[in-house]
């Protein structure tokens, strides 16, 4: 039935390749070492993986400029190693769903370069968006327009002639309207659909379709995350001819497979257009970002999930997602630790990183509240239904790295100088994982040796010494820690799933609160839900501890008092007595 259909309400896995694994010694991860760590993500007990872009790129945007759609990058393997990990994953009932870059390639790509080398107004180039700039002398660009990580979207080419890029100028914008752009991403996806791939996440959704002629953008924000604009008329982001390509993938791809294949689209787009992403003759599901903008503060967490509810209510059919922690974004265990912020505050790691270095702190305390906190927040999720998407190194509690030198970034965005916030962009999320305690091989995340027999590589961004006590050997087996909380969690997710969809806020339970009233000045109140079956969550995020309602209590995320009650930013599950 459509209720069941396995990604609804998957738990899914966000694998950043390069910095998951390193089966060969390079001090980069790739896709053996996927593979290898199958057992590990089994034990997790997530139900698919999603892989972010492992494709051939130069890494001017760690990945998500790709040089070529239909393969592997060969320092992370070949299509043998993809063939084979699918294959490690299936045979453990895990499914694989990769990351589709459709607004641009890499400069690299051989259509942008063949471009480079043709005549202004060419096929060649018609595949990007050139066009002549303004001015006397053509010396100005065509639009206003300002790219995602600083300065203008457009680059000027030698023979006068400007391209558009959002990102990057190492990420040139594709043509949507170019019929050859449009057959060749359905190569893309049946090509990855035949090598068993069960979904798509699908990134920048929301900006596929462009309108040229438009120049009135001192009148828009360019900022994709804060595109308010919601009636489909932005020059850029989210209109509604986005929507035809996607429907187009559905009929032409998605819909061709048994079973159906599903998309995840990444769109930061108001709340009020959402759910067009994930209608079921489009994508299928789409990101609710909403958690991953919140720090630890009770009313909007409870706005996100009901957003999340009515964004799915919208939909025909399809559920939401809940997001913490991606690769964007900062990893909320240190988001949690940090004095109330705002919303729009929290997505920037420069929040993080100054406030965390510029108190001085030993980030004993600090970290302290982040773990505990992050242990009621994975439970506050994990009842809710839709899909819930994991970031690689959120099971072991991984706070984001705040002190990377320099010159080891490697993140455009913290070299942006787009609205001065970025400061050290993201790559603090995007470190390594410690697989042992050590800090031999990059703490286990690369062999002892290379295939020549020489030691390992460096890994590509440098890991602290904090990394050991946060490692998966550190971790594996300790009662209390964050990986065996969160295999708890998901064991436990995994016996209460219910197919039916709604939720019902605790009347008795679920209040705001006023007063400023946790350790770090945050709002207290509580939330608390249940499912349809019964199966309840209860959050405390305020110093009144709370009572429980009747029913059997299937775990919580740090003890309950000598009265039986909930302490301040802890979690229950109850399964309700009826
Ligand atoms: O992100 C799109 C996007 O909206 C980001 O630029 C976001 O604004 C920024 O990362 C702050 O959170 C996707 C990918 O997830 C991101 O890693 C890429 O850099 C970007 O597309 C370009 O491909």
């Amino acid at each position: 039935t459509q209720a069941d259909l396995w990604w609804k309400q998957a738990a899914v896995y966000q694998i950043y390749p390069r910095s998951f694994a390193d089966s060969t010694g390079t001090g980069l991860g790739d896709i053996a070492g996927v593979t290898s760590r199958m057992d590990y993500l089994a034990q997790l007990g997530i139900d698919a993986i999603w892989l972010s872009p492992f494709y051939p790129s130069e890494l001017a945007d760690g990945g998500y400029d790709v040089q070529d759609y239909r393969n592997v990058d060969p320092k992370l393997g070949t299509m043998a190693d993809f063939d084979a990990m699918v294959e490690a994953a299936h045979a453990k009932g895990i499914k694989v769903i990769v990351d589709i870059v459709p607004n641009h390639s890499s400069h690299l790509h051989p259509w942008f370069q063949e471009a480079l080398n043709s005549e202004p107004g060419s096929a060649a180039r018609n595949r990007y968006i050139f066009r002549d700039g303004k001015g006397e002398h053509g010396e100005l660009p065509p639009t206003k327009w300002s790219a995602n990580f600083g300065g203008p979207a457009w680059t000027r080419v030698p023979d006068g002639q400007w391209y558009l890029h959002l990102f990057t100028k190492e990420q040139p914008d594709f043509n949507w309207d170019n019929p050859e752009v449009r057959d060749d991403f359905l190569k893309t996806l049946t090509f990855w659909c035949d090598h068993g791939t069960d979904g798509f996440r699908i990134d920048v959704a929301e900006g596929l379709a462009k309108d040229l002629d438009r120049d009135d953008l001192d009148d828009y924000d360019m900022d994709v995350m804060h595109v308010t604009v919601d009636d489909g008329t932005h020059p850029v982001y989210d209109r509604d001819e986005v929507h035809e390509i996607f429907k187009e993938w559905r009929s032409k791809v998605f819909d061709r497979y048994e079973p159906a294949r599903f998309a995840v689209g990444e769109a930061w787009v108001p709340v009020s257009r959402q759910h067009l992403y994930a209608s079921p003759d489009e994508l299928g599901q789409v990101f609710n970002f909403e958690f991953a903008e919140c720090n630890w503060v009770r009313d909007e967490l409870h706005q996100a999930i009901q957003d999340g509810i009515d964004l799915a209510a919208r939909t025909n059919g399809s559920t939401s997602t809940w997001v913490m922690s991606n690769h964007d974004v900062p990893r909320h265990a240190s988001r949690y630790a940090l004095p109330q912020v705002s919303t729009d505050n929290g997505l920037y790691h420069a929040i993080a990183n100054d406030w965390l270095l510029r108190n001085g702190r030993t980030y004993h305390e600090d970290r302290q509240l982040g773990t505990i906190r992050s242990k009621a927040a994975i439970m506050l999720e994990m009842a809710l239904p839709g899909s819930a998407y994991v970031y690689q190194g959120e099971e072991l509690g991984l706070f984001e790295v705040a002190d990377i030198p320099w010159d080891q970034l490697e993140d455009p965005w913290a070299f942006g100088t787009s609205q001065n916030l970025s400061k050290k962009g993201r790559d603090g999320s995007r470190v390594p994982l410690p697989w042992t305690s050590t800090p031999d091989h990059s703490f286990g995340f690369s062999p002892s040796t290379q295939a020549n027999g020489q030691p390992s590589a460096p890994a590509h961004l440098p890991q602290p010494s904090w990394f050991a006590d946060y490692s998966v050997a550190a971790e594996n087996g300790k009662p209390g820690s964050m990986l065996e909380h969160y295999r708890t969690v998901l064991a436990l997710r995994h016996r209460y799933q219910t197919n039916d969809t709604s939720l019902r806020w605790l009347e008795d339970y679920d209040h705001s609160s006023s007063q400023p009233d946790g350790a770090n000045g945050q709002h207290g109140g509580v939330i608390a839900y249940a499912r349809a079956n019964g199966w309840a969550n209860i959050t405390n995020f305020g110093s009144e501890p709370v009572g429980l309602p009747e029913g059997e209590i299937l775990l919580t995320s740090q003890p309950l008092d000598e009265q039986g009650h909930l302490p301040q930013d802890t979690s229950a599950w109850i399964l309700l007595a009826q």
